[in-house]
């Protein structure tokens, strides 16, 4: 991270990075959630899952990664790695993987934040190094503006002392902003931040990958049959590998 980077983090608890997938990437990756979105659940590739029932507002894919090849490009993308690398002290690794899709009305609930302290997601700064337990990149693949009900955060809360004294309905929180942002940028947030989305009232579908990067020893997080086959360990590259591999020793 640059320092401008770096105090940003910081301060509000993510950062966006602009361009760091090319457009045609970005093209093919829309082609493919678009044919999924289609496919009935029980016809997804093999590890895919629909983990959450769908409604006519969202759609959740557990481990996207194993959709297609062409989602194995974004476990080390460099400018995203680079800031994963720093808050976390170096030992990390790519835990988890997902796509949701947000119709009309949709909102992603708020959760996280610096109080209560989350076992699976703190975060802390001191003597000038950051440690964020779990740290995600959002890469926004269709439709991510204000009305598409983009990303959305609460900056800074991840360092709050006091309890979120409103409820996880987005629109209850006077602090939350949102993050728009267009296809081929990432979001790289800690998890510890408050942070859910706006309400959708374009009606376009905002499609959204999530690649989550927790430390290198937390093992796959298996809620909601978020874990990775024995096939992915085949199919990616050896430094992939290295980011994806769980590092008990
Ligand atoms: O809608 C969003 O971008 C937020 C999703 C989210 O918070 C999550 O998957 O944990």
């Amino acid at each position: 991270m640059d320092d401008a980077q770096r105090y940003m983090f910081d301060l509000q608890g993510y950062v966006v990075i602009k361009n760091v997938l090319p457009s045609a990437q970005v093209t093919r990756l829309k082609e493919i959630l678009d044919e999924l979105e289609r496919r009935p659940k029980d016809e997804l590739p093999p590890h895919v899952v629909e983990s959450k029932p769908r409604t006519e507002k969202m759609l959740y894919i557990s481990n996207i990664i194993e959709a297609a090849p062409e989602f194995h490009a974004l476990i080390d993308v460099p400018e995203v790695i680079d800031v994963v690398r720093e808050v976390s002290l170096g030992l990390f690794r790519l835990n988890h993987t997902y796509a949701i899709y947000h119709w009309k009305d949709a909102m992603s609930s708020l959760h996280m934040a610096g109080t209560p302290i989350h076992p699976k997601a703190s975060y802390t700064a001191k003597n000038g190094q950051i440690f964020s337990l779990l740290t995600k990149a959002v890469f926004p693949i269709a439709n991510h503006s204000v009305e598409d009900g983009c990303f959305a955060i609460v900056p800074g809360s991840h360092k709050s002392e006091f309890a979120r004294p409103f409820s996880d309905d987005p629109l209850s929180d006077p602090a939350l902003v949102p993050v728009p942002t267009e296809p081929g940028d990432a979001i790289v947030f800690t998890e510890a931040t408050t942070h859910g989305s706006y309400k959708n009232v374009s009606g376009r579908c905002r499609q959204s990958l999530f690649y989550c990067y927790s430390v290198g020893y937390m093992p796959d997080w298996t809620k909601l049959g978020l874990s990775f086959s024995d096939d992915l360990y085949k199919q990616v590259s050896k430094s992939q590998l290295e980011i994806l591999r769980l590092k008990i020793t």
